[in-house]
């Protein structure tokens, strides 16, 4: 039987103005060289963009879906609402500084989970090494590279605040 290749995520987002944030997201998955699409898709803005999206996710081999909306931040669990692929949700720093986008991607009523982030950068950054840890279940080089990555880290935090 063919081997199926590796799965890629789906980075989604409100606007080009969160791309400033979610760039993180897509630079992190790529220095562990892991496949993603990169698309602006906003569940008010451009419904019918959303659907088609969704549609293909199958056909596009995506296993994971990364959402990074600001304000009223209902793109995550909208897109959760319509997959049963993990969504990670990136709230974005806002007007009200991201405190509104957090609450809406993470208030969720029970039924339909989002994986919510921190907001803004460090959310975008640990929704791709959580993409990543998810991914690394399924396929062992993923592992390999998530295990190099953790002993870097440690390694890099000094002994003294000096
Ligand atoms: C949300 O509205 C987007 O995710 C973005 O964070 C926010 C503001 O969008 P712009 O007015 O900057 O396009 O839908």
């Amino acid at each position: 039987m063919k081997k199926k290749s590796q799965g890629s995520v789906g980075i989604i987002m409100g606007s080009v103005s969160d791309w400033k944030t979610m760039k993180h997201c897509s630079e992190t998955l790529k220095k562990f060289k892991i496949k993603h699409e990169v698309k602006v898709i906003s569940a008010h803005r451009t419904p019918k963009r959303l659907n088609d999206f969704l549609k293909k996710t199958k056909k596009n081999n995506i296993e994971i879906i990364i959402a990074g909306a600001g304000g009223a931040a209902h793109l995550a669990g909208v897109i959760a609402s319509k997959t049963t692929l993990p969504v990670l949700g990136v709230p974005i720093e806002s007007k009200l500084k991201g405190l509104d986008s957090l609450l809406s991607t993470v208030q969720m009523p029970s039924g339909i989970p989002v994986g919510t982030l921190a907001i803004g950068k460090a959310g975008a950054i640990n929704a791709a090494l959580l993409a990543i840890s998810i991914l690394s279940t399924k396929y062992k080089n993923i592992h390999q590279k998530l295990k190099i990555y953790r002993n870097q880290f440690e390694r890099k935090v000094p002994k003294k605040p000096f």
